[in-house]
């Protein structure tokens, strides 16, 4: 079989990859490990900067995303038994984020590329890619039936997420690995409550940290700070909501409570791996990079890569290096100021375990600076909005 661009993944930043080369008139084949069924409902990210919306807007991906996303303008902080807002829109401009949840963004690129007659081959086994430092790299996998398949490649995208083949198949030699495990893990529940906010919550408390989101105007999803070590066992509903209750206790304000829909136990870790290609593999989102989910950075940076990748590998087949070969530094500048900053979030706002009173005094005088100073909130709401803005050509973002 042949085919222009491999890709190896149905995430994101697959996904979204192969719609946009498809765009470009690019032929592409996409191969998931994982059912359809599997990839539309895995509870994973929910808010999309500004710039994500604009990309998935511009490739005609937003239909329903402009009719369900929910547009927030802002997000609130609490610590020391107040609630303080940060104002995005009046801070930066006009610049908001989107709540749309990651599940939906992949059951409509999954839509749009069944649609288009898109080779999207689900539960395939043993991948591997091979021939990366030639201009044919080679993708082969076991289809569902158990046969064969052997793709020659004019390039590959490694879209494989954090534990994939993609990363592994480049010399670990050539590989710088920047990396930070956090002390804390977090237990998200999907609750079939509506919200009690109308913007996200990130509460610092004694306790733990704890981030009051949501899916829709009926679902709230919700994250506790738990040991890393923890195990989902020890954690009934009832204890669920009655830590929640208490990090998030406020006088006044009342935290609704419902069945408990999905509940999950996620590590924290930040993790970037460079350069992001050899030869003609090319990595995108989680295979390259992982953030803390604090700052609501990892589904966006996913959008952002390949939003770099396809103008360059469309380059690439036309002849002309410049952009695959700038594709690595292009998109670390990124990472590494999401890196920064998901980093400052997760630190700011977390206990952390065995932390002398110094630290939580520290970590205090940085929520109150960033709750006060114009100039700190600015910072912070530049960043959650995204930084730096997507260009319109994603090729010529700086
Ligand atoms: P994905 O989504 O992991 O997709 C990779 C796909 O590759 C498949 N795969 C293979 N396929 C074929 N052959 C193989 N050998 C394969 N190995 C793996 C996998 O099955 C999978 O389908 O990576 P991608 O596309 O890079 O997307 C990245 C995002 O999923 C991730 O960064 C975000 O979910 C992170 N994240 C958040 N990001 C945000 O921007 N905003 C948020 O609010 C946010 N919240 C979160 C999050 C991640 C979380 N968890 C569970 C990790 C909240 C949580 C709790
Ligand atoms: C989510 O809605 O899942 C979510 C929102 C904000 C974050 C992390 C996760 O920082």
């Amino acid at each position: 079989m042949r085919t222009q661009v491999g890709i190896v993944g149905a995430g994101p930043a697959g996904l979204l990859l192969s719609h946009l080369l498809a765009l470009r008139g690019i032929e592409s084949v996409v191969v998931e490990i994982r059912s359809r069924d599997y990839c539309e409902a895995r509870q994973r990210a929910g808010v999309l900067e500004d710039s994500s919306v604009r990309l998935l807007r511009e490739a005609g991906l937003a239909g329903r995303l402009d009719r369900e996303g929910l547009e927030h303008g802002g997000i609130y902080l609490q610590f020391a038994g107040e609630r303080r807002h940060i104002d995005f829109r009046e801070l930066t401009g006009g610049r908001t984020v989107t709540v749309y949840a990651q599940t939906e963004v992949v059951k409509d690129l999954i839509a749009k590329r069944v649609a288009a007659g898109g080779a999207v081959h689900f539960e395939v086994a043993d991948t591997v890619v091979d021939h990366l430092d030639t201009d044919r790299p080679v993708l082969s996998y076991a289809s569902a039936d158990g046969a064969r398949h052997e793709v020659v490649c004019d390039a590959i995208a490694g879209c494989d997420g954090f534990h994939g083949i993609g990363r592994p198949a480049i010399p670990a030699d050539l590989l710088t690995v920047r990396e930070r495990e956090y002390p804390y893990a977090w237990l998200g529940i999907l609750a079939d409550v509506p919200p009690s906010t109308d913007e996200l919550i990130y509460s610092h408390h004694p306790r733990g940290f704890a981030l009051h989101s949501l899916r829709s105007p009926t679902l709230s999803r919700l994250y506790l700070q738990v040991d890393p070590d923890e195990s989902i066992g020890n954690w009934p509903d009832e204890r669920i909501w009655d830590e929640l209750q208490s990090r998030f206790e406020l006088p006044g304000w009342d935290l609704k409570q419902g069945p408990v829909l999905d509940k999950g136990i996620t590590p924290m870790r930040s993790f970037v791996s460079a350069p992001m290609r050899y030869g003609r593999l090319f990595l995108a989102g989680d295979a390259a990079h992982i953030v803390p989910p604090t700052g609501a950075k990892g589904l966006n940076l996913a959008l952002a890569d390949v939003a770099v990748l396809a103008p360059a590998l469309d380059r690439l087949l036309h002849g002309d290096p410049a952009l695959a070969d700038a594709y690595s530094a292009t998109c670390l500048n990124r990472v590494w100021r999401a890196t920064h900053f998901s980093w400052w979030m997760t630190t700011m706002l977390h206990r952390t375990p065995g932390a002398d009173p110094m630290e939580a005094e520290l970590q205090l005088a940085q929520l109150r600076y960033v709750t006060t100073s114009r100039a700190a909130a600015t910072s912070l709401a530049e960043n959650y909005t995204g930084f730096p803005a997507l260009a319109a050509d994603p090729g010529t973002a700086d």
